[in-house]
């Protein structure tokens, strides 16, 4: 699916937006779904319903209200979704990462990012590696964008080449924070790239790559389908984040039972307690 320009674009910035991947039709699906999660939110005055862990399924912002819904994550969307499960199980998203890190590939996690129109919800600057470690780093983590993403509605910021780069910590001072620290933090903003594109479009990432993202100020959502895969050799290192049915999905190739390892140094990380990786993080940047 991909070319060999595109190929060599990922393996140099470790990132890469690939527009058309999902069908129109698929596309309609998805933001029909995420639309009746929106509207069943208004119901809730905080996080709500259940996970396979018994953690909160969707999460919502603080000041979240009938009036103003502010829902930011859905977590394993696959497994109350069929439309959700199509685009992670067989789109043309998943054609991508398999020319990236196939031939066998497998699902780690899926969630929803959701910034609704003039949200405070950001994303410190990190790593994704350092939250879910591998026994090697042939992971892909592909946000489809079924809204269109612009300049305005809090795009997700990469920092083009930081893959090729030492992992950075996410603990400081004894306390796992989910973000880098100011100093890196204040280079990624130097040399941010933002990934925009028209609903259907898919930014490839690197789990070892740098980035973050800003709210929402403009009056459209930014809705992003999360999905995490990993080559079908890499095995996990710690405990998933978000714990799903479909953790271990082969979405491309075939189950071979075969470990391969890479040297990484890093600090276990901490599972959230809350219903994302949003209060881990926004509990440590309000110290
Ligand atoms: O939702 C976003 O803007 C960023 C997503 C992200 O940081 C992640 O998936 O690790």
């Amino acid at each position: 699916m991909l070319t060999a320009e595109q190929k060599r674009f990922f393996d140099l910035n470790g990132y890469l937006v690939v527009e058309d991947v999902v069908a129109p039709a698929l596309l309609a699906r998805l933001r029909q779904d995420f639309d009746r999660w929106v509207a069943e939110s208004r119901d809730h005055a905080g996080a709500y319903g259940e996970t396979l862990d018994g953690r909160a399924r969707f999460d919502v912002e603080p000041g979240h209200c009938p009036e103003r819904p502010a829902l930011r994550r859905v977590s394993s969307p696959t497994e109350i979704s069929e439309a959700y499960y199509q685009a992670m199980a067989d789109s043309g998203m998943v054609a991508a990462v398999a020319d990236l890190i196939g031939p066998n590939v497998k699902l780690h996690h899926s969630k929803i990012n959701s910034k609704l129109p003039r949200t405070t919800t950001k994303v410190e600057w990190h790593q994704d590696f350092p939250f879910t470690p591998h026994s090697n780093d042939d992971l892909v983590t592909a946000l489809l964008m079924v809204d269109p993403v612009s300049d305005a509605n809090g795009p997700l910021e990469v920092l083009p080449g930081s893959h090729k780069a030492p992992l950075e910590p996410l603990w400081h001072g004894g306390r796992f924070t989910g973000a880098v620290d100011a100093a890196v933090t204040a280079r990624c903003i130097a040399g941010a790239v933002r990934c925009t594109g028209p609903a259907g479009a898919v930014c490839l990432m690197h789990t070892r790559l740098l980035h973050g993202s800003a709210p929402n100020e403009s009056d459209g959502p930014r809705t992003l389908f999360i999905a995490v895969y990993a080559a079908e050799d890499a095995v996990p290192l710690a405990e998933n984040p978000l714990p799903s049915r479909h953790e271990g999905l082969i979405v491309r190739g075939a189950a071979t039972g075969t470990v391969r390892c890479t040297p990484n140094t890093l600090r276990l990380p901490q599972k959230p307690k809350g219903a994302s990786f949003f209060v881990q993080q926004n509990a440590a940047a309000a110290e």
